[in-house]
């Protein structure tokens, strides 16, 4: 990684954002704060990060909610930006330095599809009968992914199982007109009763989902960034589709084309009541409806952070009340001045941060410690002078957590 001027290292994070119409549920949450751990523990490090993300504030998904339920999609997706900001803020999950939607890229988006059409990189695809305003003679615009020879390296999957989650994850695999069945959409044209933008030479329309992290990941982590995160059911296609469009995006201040994201980070999904936990299946438990409920946030976070990052794990209503009762006993550690030796703590909080952001094992370090301090306590025996400052200070700083 390069060294900024200081002598500390840099990097640079793109988590892909929500798309707001129905936030947040603890698998959002879990994978937002899994990369928050990831953030914290390069800044312990020194590391200078900047962390990028994403709105989809416009898609099927959104325009369908928005639809059968009779809102304005536009008001959907506001309330819905809106509580997912509350939400990560009383989970203490820093947010991104740049932080854009894709309404808002629009124009850039436009301009990098064009050029692509231009350069023999993507096509169109004649549009059904009604679409494309006062021209249909437009089609909408698809990557043509033919040309290139890494696609692929991302997720390693065979080309079956490819097309299979292409078809369950928003793709159209079975589009007439398509040169290959995978290659996906940049720029959907205008169609009756859907927002469209003006697209200079492409029509009006709207961008397609992965061109959109594509853009914004670069502009703002430039054109190769260290981590590109998600859940795991953003491996493929989105994860794949967004990297390939990286590499052929043509840089215009002339650095030459980015790989995007070096590595890809990927959480485990959270499920409930046996299946993932979903928008489109509804087994939601919200983190707002959590917090109205009277559930402290902190708790929240450390029911989350008792699981292991990159496993899939199943929510129990029984896990904030276990979470309820380690913080309290922590609070109860912390809530002196002396306390056992905090140096060990410490240590083994980087320790386990650093390998693979084992969270389990750095909440069982600070037991251990409130362990120690609480029967020093009952026993009235030495504590070390100042050690429940250090404690608390280290767990909110590396753990996110507000003792
Ligand atoms: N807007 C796109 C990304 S550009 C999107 O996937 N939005 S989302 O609202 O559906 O999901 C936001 C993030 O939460 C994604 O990283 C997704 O992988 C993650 N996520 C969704 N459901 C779960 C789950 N059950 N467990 C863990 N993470 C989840
Ligand atoms: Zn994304």
């Amino acid at each position: 990684m390069p060294l900024t001027a200081s002598g500390a290292e840099r990097a640079g994070i793109y988590v892909c954002g929500i798309t707001p119409y129905d936030a947040t549920h603890l698998g959002h949450a879990a994978t937002y704060i899994a990369f928050d751990l990831l953030i914290r523990a390069w800044l312990d490090a020194g590391i200078d990060v900047t962390y990028a993300s994403n709105v989809t504030d416009v898609d099927d998904p959104l325009l369908e909610r928005a639809t059968a339920t009779g809102q304005d999609w536009r008001a959907l997706a506001a309330s819905q930006i809106a509580l997912f900001a509350e939400d990560m803020t009383a989970l203490g999950v820093i947010p991104p330095q740049v932080y854009l939607g894709a309404v808002e890229t629009v124009p850039q988006v436009s301009a990098v599809v064009h050029d692509l059409v231009i350069r023999g990189l993507a096509y169109r695809v004649p549009l059904p009968p009604g679409a494309g305003g006062d021209r249909p003679d437009l089609g909408d615009v698809y990557a043509d992914l033919g040309s290139d020879r890494d696609f692929g390296l991302v997720s390693h999957l065979t080309a079956g199982t490819m097309t299979d989650l292409f078809a369950a994850r928003g793709g159209d695999p079975d589009r007439p007109g398509k040169r290959h069945p995978l290659d996906p959409l940049l720029w959907r044209r205008e169609r009756p009763g859907e927002p469209a933008w003006d697209g200079g030479e492409l029509g009006t329309g709207r961008p397609g989902w992965h061109i959109e992290c594509a853009v914004i990941a670069r502009a703002g982590l430039g054109a190769a960034f260290d981590v590109q995160g998600g859940g795991h059911d953003l491996l493929f296609p989105h994860h794949e589709m967004s990297t390939a469009h990286s590499r052929v995006i043509d840089d215009a201040d002339g650095i030459g084309h980015g790989p995007g994201a070096r590595h890809h980070v990927h959480a485990g999904l959270v499920g409930y009541h046996g299946a993932k936990m979903s928008k489109s299946l509804g087994n939601l438990v919200l983190v707002s409806n959590l917090r109205m409920q009277g559930a402290d946030p902190a708790a929240i976070r450390l029911a989350v952070l008792a699981h292991h990052y990159r496993q899939d794990w199943e929510w129990h209503d029984a896990d904030l009340d276990d979470a309820e009762d380690r913080l309290d006993r922590w609070r109860m550690a912390v809530s002196g001045y002396g306390g056992a030796d905090p140096a060990d703590v410490l240590d083994e909080l980087r320790r386990a941060l650093a390998d693979d952001l084992d969270a389990p094992r750095a909440l069982r370090a600070v037991d251990a410690w409130a362990e120690r301090t609480l029967s020093a306590a009952a026993e009235g025996a030495a504590q070390v002078e100042g050690a429940a400052g250090v404690v608390s200070r280290a767990v909110n700083a590396l753990l996110g957590l507000r003792l």
